[in-house]
């Protein structure tokens, strides 16, 4: 049996293929990169691929044949999406739908998972927390907005081309080796720049009142692979812990495992031009469909991550 991880050597592919090899003894697994990537792990089959590229994307699943595919790659920072929006639709929508179109034209049904987000909500209404997968999608940024379209798509190429395709709208997912673009990966980062003395001993914070619902990475990629066997055709699930908590609690738990004496600044910089107050899971329908629960607590979710920027930042 073969898998491919499309745009796997970001935050989550590495995680994703740890969790193929476990899960699935013998599996081949090849992982698509950007030219300019590098992935280093040896038990993965290295291939260069740009969704952009549309012969590309279809030459690459017509050599492969892949039984399962997991389509990552993207332009994942709901900042950048602001500061880059076209950007964000051609590789979020167009790389997309390249892929759908690809699929169209095989002559055999690969499964295939779309990961969307939980920011396709947008502006969930106080009586519709925690949200569902029924819930009217109303995205409050670009991203989302380019997320909710590839999730429309993608239910789109399913039943009129009767596609094997499954979706989640993950939220937010954390660990050690995310890029400090997302919330918990930067205040660590910053914490660790200024146990090191690289960074003034002030942290630089932007909402701290909003509620998110954090996952460890490999919670989360350990549903994807229960998904890829259980999951209804067409169907899209949330993946999350079920339970949103404050950016500021979470500034609270790096603040006391920081090595340093830290105050905080608020910079008004760092607030998204439109941001969402609450955005919660319901995960009763992906609880239906595998048995799963989130495993790793955040406190030493967030302790690993301040580790490894500890290893990592010089
Ligand atoms: O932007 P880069 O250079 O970091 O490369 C990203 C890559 N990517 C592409 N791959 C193929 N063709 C493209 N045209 C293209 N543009 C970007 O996709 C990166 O290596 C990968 C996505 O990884 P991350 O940005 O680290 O996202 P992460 O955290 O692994 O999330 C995976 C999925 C994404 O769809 C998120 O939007 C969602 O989970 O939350």
């Amino acid at each position: 049996m073969k898998s491919l991880i499309i745009g796997g050597a970001g935050f989550v592919g590495p995680y994703l293929e740890e969790a193929l090899h476990k899960s699935n003894p013998g599996m081949e697994v090849y992982v698509s990169k950007l030219a300019h990537e590098s992935y280093d792990h040896p038990g993965a089959k290295v291939i260069d691929l740009d969704i952009l590229d549309k012969d590309m994307v279809a030459g690459t699943l017509e050599k492969i044949r892949p039984d399962w595919i997991f389509h990552l790659a993207a332009q994942s920072s709901v900042g950048l999406s602001w500061k880059n929006p076209k950007l964000t639709v051609d590789i979020n929508i167009n790389g997309t739908l390249n892929i759908l179109e690809a699929l169209k034209g095989l002559d055999y049904k690969p499964r295939v998972l779309l990961i969307g987000s939980g920011e396709e909500y947008g502006h969930i209404k106080p009586n519709e927390v925690p949200i569902n997968e029924d819930n009217n999608t109303r995205p409050g940024n670009i991203y989302a907005a380019t997320k909710a379209c590839s999730n429309m798509l993608g239910k789109i190429y399913s039943d009129a081309y009767d596609l094997d395709i499954i979706s989640v709208r993950a939220f937010n997912h954390i660990g050690p080796n995310q890029k400090p673009l997302f919330v918990v990966a930067d205040f660590c980062h910053q914490a660790v720049k200024i146990e090191k003395g690289l960074q003034d001993p002030t942290i630089n914070v932007g909402n701290l009142s909003a509620k998110r619902d954090f996952t460890d990475v490999r919670d989360v990629v350990r549903a994807y692979v229960m998904l890829m066997d259980r999951a209804h055709k067409g169907q899209t699930y949330n993946v999350g812990s079920g339970k949103a908590i404050m950016v500021d609690e979470i500034l609270q738990t790096i603040l006391k495992h920081a090595k340093a004496k830290i105050d905080v600044n608020i910079d008004k910089s760092k607030f998204r031009p439109v941001d969402v107050p609450i955005i919660e899971a319901d995960i009763s329908k992906l609880q239906k469909t595998i048995d799963w629960q989130p495993e790793i607590e955040l406190d030493s979710t967030i302790q690993e991550t301040l580790d490894y920027f500890r290893k990592t930042v010089e």
